[in-house]
């Protein structure tokens, strides 16, 4: 599969602090019910082997919608996950590596949380980044947040997709659009919320989809 990001601004992660095991299925078809266009599983904590029996359980979904599935840290795992590719953090292997050994066509994305790595992103090629987080956030608790204020210098700089993250709810959403940020991952925000598919619908029409 052949992913173009210019139509995806919603990322959206399954990440195991908040939803069990158990309950993910439901909080997949919740969040591409209500429009998440890439969705990754985040499983911090977890063994690695037990990602791929979630993984598999989510993948045939996200296809089904046609909406690009990430595992994150794992390279080797994603054959094995049926995922359509990876995203790695500053400290794990390089963009290169993780494209090799994530095989061909497969997508690998990049977390950077500053302007300045943002910048360095581009020479190693990432399919998109990550950038944050912008606001303090217990799902990623030992990062300095950055602000909004370096927003809309990344996009002049970078020009690669760059998702928002960090501490993003629909609330503060228009703030940080208006900051320059034109696609965001809300990871807590959505599931935390009462009615998970009903708030991405929210969030992605802020978005301006
Ligand atoms: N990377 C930077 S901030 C973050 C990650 C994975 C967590 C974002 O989660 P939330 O709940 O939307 O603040
Ligand atoms: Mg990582």
């Amino acid at each position: 599969m052949n992913h173009s990001f210019q139509n995806i601004r919603l990322y959206g992660i399954l990440d195991l602090g908040y939803v069990s095991a158990s309950d993910c299925e439901k909080a997949t078809h919740a969040m591409l019910k209500g429009g998440v266009q890439i969705l990754q599983l985040r499983a911090k904590n977890f063994p690695k082997e037990s990602l791929p029996p979630l993984a598999r359980q989510i993948a045939p979904i996200c296809k089904a919608h046609n909406v690009p599935f990430i595992i994150n840290d794992y390279p080797d795992l994603v054959a094995e996950c049926e995922a359509d590719g990876v995203h790695v953090g500053q400290d794990d292997i390089s963009v290169a590596e993780a494209r090799q050994i994530a095989g061909p066509n497969k997508i690998v994305g990049l977390s950077t949380h500053s302007l300045k790595q943002a910048v360095a992103a581009l020479s190693q090629a990432p399919d998109y980044i990550g950038f944050g987080p912008l606001f303090a956030t217990p799902t990623k608790p030992d990062y300095r947040p950055i602000g909004i204020e370096d927003i809309s210098e990344a996009h002049r700089l970078v020009d690669l997709p760059i998702f928002c993250i960090g501490g993003i709810k629909r609330e503060n959403l228009p703030a940080v659009m208006a900051a320059g940020a034109r696609r965001a991952v809300i990871v807590s925000g959505i599931l935390q919320a009462e009615d998970p598919a009903s708030y991405t619908r929210e969030c992605l029409a802020l978005l301006g989809t």
